[in-house]
């Protein structure tokens, strides 16, 4: 098979979450041969950077040429340069081999540490951002080069325009540092802006997030994306990346460079993120606290619904089921919209009455843990299959509408006893997937006792 590839001109990381060690996990991600040039050899940790020694130019420029003799480079990026020096040699070496690469401006660690000596700004100002196809700097790093402060998406596009004028074909400024609630980043190709905009992901501090966007555009841009589109799918993978991290030593979280991008492919905007990164977070939260006994057999689902949701697509829930396998409860499948018709036409139904009432699971039925919800509080209301006429398309639309139009609201929970070939069910409702695992939580805490 032909392998496109990859070259990171960068630094070294010796604890694998940032530079070059990021950057070939990015590029294998993407299925790319990747191919380095050291610059500078840092001594860090996930805690901090202790010390950093540059290459000599020397040995720099020879790698470059053993590379070039060697390989047909598909897209190149350029992390770490550290100071003046290196600028200038890697500068002309760019020029030598007509390369438009990817350039990520470190100047700081994620731990706060300096990546850069003094002479780096002006030096990579005027040797570097003329050779640069796509600029790839965060807030800190874009005020350093505009020398401005920027505070708001307004302040964000004028640096682009300013960093822009200096040579680079596109200029993304990733908004991560404002105070937004979703981070922005911003792309600006010389006439028009785009905008990317994620939910933030909390209590992740990425080492190595910065390195490992470069690389994924770059890897995107080897592989024939066009400009813009790279960073837009480079977005989410990293996202991701980050929101799969883990924590190797006793500092930050590095990136999941293998992770499955299990997002689905494009939420067409913000609100579909949130529901789907709510559910998400509580189907990992339910199968780690599920006994198993409460699996029914044909398994789980968990739904919710997107606010003033009107269709089945409007509803995200495991496109397979949560399973009792080996002993186990495991999730089968994504979770998407449109993922389940079953389990959103209780949804939907739902929400025609009360249009809070957004989610739902399905727990296995047994007489016991009906009387315990009563105990514990819930409201309940209860169908029999046996009354539902022929005519019917949806039971589940049935069953529910019968449920509330006999309580007068939709309860916590709502179960049948069965038919012939139907698994008897309970299904526990809810405003949002919070507070269904809560309810959930007290079932089974209290059903196990
Ligand atoms: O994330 C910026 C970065 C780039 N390159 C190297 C690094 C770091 C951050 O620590 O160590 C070598």
């Amino acid at each position: 098979m032909e392998r496109k590839v990859a070259l990171s001109i960068a630094g070294s990381d010796p604890s694998g979450g940032a530079g070059i060690q990021a950057d070939l996990k990015s590029f294998a991600f993407l299925g790319l041969h990747g191919l380095t040039a050291i610059t500078c050899v840092t001594s860090q940790n996930t805690q901090q950077v202790k010390n950093i020694y540059k290459l000599p130019v020397e040995i720099i420029e020879n790698q470059i040429d053993c590379i070039f003799e060697d390989f047909h480079i598909d897209a190149v990026k350029i992390g770490m340069l550290y100071d003046e020096e290196i600028i200038e040699s890697v500068a002309k070496k760019i020029s030598e081999y007509n390369l438009s690469p990817v350039v990520d401006p470190i100047m700081v660690a994620t731990s706060g540490d300096p990546l850069s000596h003094i002479s780096f700004v002006k030096s990579f100002k005027k040797q570097l951002l003329p050779k640069t196809f796509l600029l790839t700097a965060n807030i800190p790093e874009a005020c350093e080069l505009v020398g401005n402060m920027i505070e708001s998406l307004d302040d964000v596009k004028k640096a682009c325009k300013n960093l822009f004028e200096l040579g680079p074909k596109y200029v993304l400024i990733k908004g991560g540092h404002l105070s937004t609630k979703d981070a922005v980043d911003v792309v600006y190709d010389g006439n028009k802006f785009h905008e990317f905009s994620h939910p933030r992901i909390k209590d992740k501090k990425a080492h190595g997030s910065g390195c490992t966007l470069s690389a994924i555009i770059t890897g995107l841009l080897a592989l024939g994306e066009s400009p813009v589109e790279a960073v837009k799918k480079a977005k989410w993978i990293v996202w991701s990346m980050i929101y799969n991290g883990y924590a190797p030593g006793k500092g930050s979280d590095v990136l999941n460079h293998t992770c499955e991008t299990f997002l689905p492919n494009f939420f067409p905007n913000n609100d579909y993120f949130y529901v789907w990164l709510e559910l998400n977070d509580a189907v990992k939260k339910l199968v780690s606290i599920l006994p198993i006994d409460i699996i029914p057999e044909v398994g789980m689902n968990f739904a919710y619904a997107l606010p003033n949701a009107k269709k089945i697509d409007d509803i995200c829930a495991i496109e397979g089921r949560i399973l009792k396998i080996k002993n186990k409860a495991q999730v089968c499948g994504n979770l998407d919209f449109g993922g389940s018709k079953h389990v959103a036409s209780i949804i939907l139904t739902t929400m025609s009455f009360d249009k809070n009432v957004r989610c739902t699971v399905n727990i296995r039925y047994s007489k016991n843990t009906v009387e315990l919800c009563k105990k514990l509080g819930f409201s309940i209301g209860s169908f029999d299959r046996k009354n539902e006429p022929d005519s019917t398309k949806s039971t589940m639309e049935w069953g529910t509408k019968q449920v509330i139009a006999k309580n007068g609201f939709v309860p916590d929970i709502i179960f049948d006893t069965g038919g012939i070939g139907k698994e008897p069910m309970i299904r526990v409702l809810g405003k949002n997937p919070e507070d269904v695992l809560a309810k959930i939580q007290k079932i089974v805490k209290n059903l196990f006792l």
